[in-house]
């Protein structure tokens, strides 16, 4: 199996994760941000990530995730939801991509290796944040903000091993977001939330971008 994603992105990382918690080996191939021919060729819209699969592509990461725990018994995400973890996350990502969009393009990841690849990310995310230099003004209160967002959190994380006790979606999500702002240096984790991340990026498989963090 072949997983075709980009390095920063949070559905590829929920794809990226299953596989980690299966113990199921693929092959991992980082595409240039501005390659559109490959996704293309293979579901034709520019998209990641897209798992290729006895000749078959499937995009859609919760697809790819459900579809990869089914491989092999037993399934593993199979603890109950909680839609307050749902609702945490959607209440953060507003200041996670406004903090970590101008970061990823700055950082050494493979899919941002050329110039027209932070370029074409550039120009379509400014459209939705604005001017990345205007987001990188605001780190300070930015960075309040997600401190602020992560302290609402971390009452919900029941276990390092499963924010509900039990493996599940929410595991998932909550992973690829955090995943996300470790891009950004100078966040407080609270203890919980700390623990939870470094223990999933294991079992996940997954590391974390603490190192390269700007
Ligand atoms: N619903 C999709 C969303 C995937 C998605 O939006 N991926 C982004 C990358 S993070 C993408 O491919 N954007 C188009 C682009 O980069 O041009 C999923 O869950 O897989």
């Amino acid at each position: 199996m072949k997983l075709y994603v980009y390095d920063h992105c949070p559905f590829c990382v929920k794809a990226r994760a299953i596989f980690g918690l299966k113990g199921l080996p693929f092959e991992l191939v980082v595409m240039a941000n501005d390659d559109a021919a490959t996704p293309e060729r293979m579901v034709g819209r520019k998209v990641a990530p897209i798992l290729e699969h006895d000749g078959r592509y499937t995009p859609e990461s919760m697809d790819i995730v459900r579809a990869v725990d089914a491989i092999t018994e037993p399934r593993v995400l199979v603890g109950p939801t909680n839609p307050d973890v749902t609702r945490g996350i959607q209440e953060g990502s507003q200041t996670l991509y406004r903090l970590a969009m101008p970061r990823w393009i700055a950082a050494p990841l493979a899919e941002f290796a050329t110039e027209d690849a932070r370029a074409f990310f550039t120009t379509n995310k400014e459209k939705v944040i604005g001017p990345f230099a205007d987001r990188l003004a605001e780190t300070a209160e930015l960075l309040a903000a997600a401190n602020a967002h992560l302290l609402q959190l971390e009452p919900l994380v029941r276990s390092p091993d499963a924010v509900n006790g039990e493996l599940s979606e929410d595991d998932i999500h909550l992973f690829a977001h955090l995943r996300a702002m470790s891009i950004v240096q100078g966040v407080s984790y609270p203890p919980a939330i700390d623990a939870y991340r470094r223990v999933m990026s294991e079992r996940m498989g997954v590391p974390l971008h603490d190192d390269i963090a700007a």
